[in-house]
């Protein structure tokens, strides 16, 4: 969609919104850029400017674009989008983005799996497996929190690795001979109590997304169960859908 159409039932502002959402998932507006004025895009698209402003409005509340005052409008740096068709780690997407990407560990330990985490990772309840609680970073913006339980044989080594420095998958990977290969995923949306706001620096009641994720490596073997947090102001989880058997 590249222009408005008028006898869409979708009201104006919105079709604008989709418009502008394009652009940004498109690579065309790039973090930082300065976006077309309320009067550019009125001319551009035959909308009122009123129309225009409601639609930028509702992308700055909604976190996408930035306003600054006497300059205009920008768009936010640093929305990270995952696609959800690849498995890829924080420190690939965050690389991919060219952004320097980190960590802060909380807490790194062997640790006896519950009877949620032994059902993902196939093993019994009790069994030790490597827990790790990381904050993410992405040229020092802290975005994520996460907790992954890691099993496979030897697992325990992992407590001798820096993984402030190193990426855990690119470790699984290369040294330990459990590349993560495929996974599965869930979503949810929730609001951030005060301990994760506090040490994702923003307020308590904050919109941020859950993630619990089955990560395999060959056969199928699960190696980690994590569960994050992402902060929802920073993320767009990006999917492409295709329908499948279409007869027209
Ligand atoms: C991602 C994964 C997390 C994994 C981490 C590895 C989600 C929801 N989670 O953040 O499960 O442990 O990447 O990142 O995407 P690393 O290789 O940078 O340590």
């Amino acid at each position: 969609m590249s222009i408005i159409s008028r006898n869409s039932p979708l009201p104006r502002y919105y079709q604008l919104k989709e418009i502008m959402r394009e652009k940004i998932r498109g690579e065309e507006w790039k973090p930082g850029d300065l976006i077309p004025s309320e009067r550019e895009l009125s001319e551009q698209y035959g909308i009122s400017r009123m129309t225009a402003r409601q639609a930028i409005t509702e992308l700055v509340n909604e976190g996408l674009f930035y306003r600054e005052q006497g300059r205009g409008t920008f768009v936010s740096r640093h929305r990270i989008t995952q696609h959800l068709t690849q498995l890829t780690g924080f420190t690939q997407d965050m690389q991919a983005r060219g952004q320097r990407a980190s960590a802060h560990v909380l807490s790194a330990r062997m640790w006896p799996a519950d009877e949620k985490i032994a059902e993902r990772l196939h093993i019994k309840s009790g069994d030790n497996v490597f827990r790790l609680h990381r904050l993410r970073i992405a040229d020092g913006d802290p975005l994520a929190l996460e907790t992954s339980f890691i099993h496979f044989m030897g697992c325990e080594r992992l407590l001798e690795e820096d993984l402030n420095a190193h990426s855990l998958y690119h470790l699984l990977d290369v040294k330990y001979g459990q590349p993560p290969l495929e996974a599965d995923q869930e979503l949810e949306a929730g609001l951030v109590g005060a301990d994760e706001a506090r040490l994702l620096k923003i307020s308590v009641g904050s919109p941020v997304l859950y993630t619990r994720r089955t990560t395999y490596t060959e056969r199928k073997q699960p190696i980690e169960y994590a569960a994050s947090m992402y902060c929802g102001h920073k993320y767009t989880f990006y999917t492409h859908l295709q329908r499948e058997h279409f007869v027209r």
